[in-house]
């Protein structure tokens, strides 16, 4: 889109307005499940489901593929979403005793 120059005088009052949209795309952050060897798959499955909206099956192939490869994208979120993901996925396996690691990156 063509911009027009930040800073005019438009009505020649010698006020100058700034007319430049202030909206920036907000930076996103991957929320990642990291594998480790004692907790359930089925456990993993549900913090799938439950915190992240996936249904049965894709959450399924990501616990598998976190599974397999060591780490795996839950989701993409702004940095509060992830954020609290982070702290929703941390709390709740704690409070079950599972050592289940989940983390956030920049995309
Ligand atoms: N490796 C675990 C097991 O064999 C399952 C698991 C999958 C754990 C994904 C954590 O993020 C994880 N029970």
């Amino acid at each position: 889109m063509p911009k027009q120059p930040n800073h005019r005088d438009d009505n020649q009052t010698g006020v100058i307005t700034r007319t430049e949209a202030k909206t920036k795309k907000p930076s996103l952050y991957k929320v990642l499940l990291l594998n480790d060897d004692y907790t359930p798959m089925e456990f993993v499955v549900h913090v799938l489901e439950r915190f992240f909206g996936k249904g049965r099956e894709e959450a399924t192939r990501i616990m598998l593929h976190v599974h397999q490869k060591g780490v795996g994208v839950c989701g993409v979120y702004t940095f509060e979403l992830a954020e609290t993901k982070v702290t929703q996925v941390m709390d709740f396996a704690r409070n079950q005793q599972h050592p289940l690691q989940c983390t956030m990156e920049k995309e």
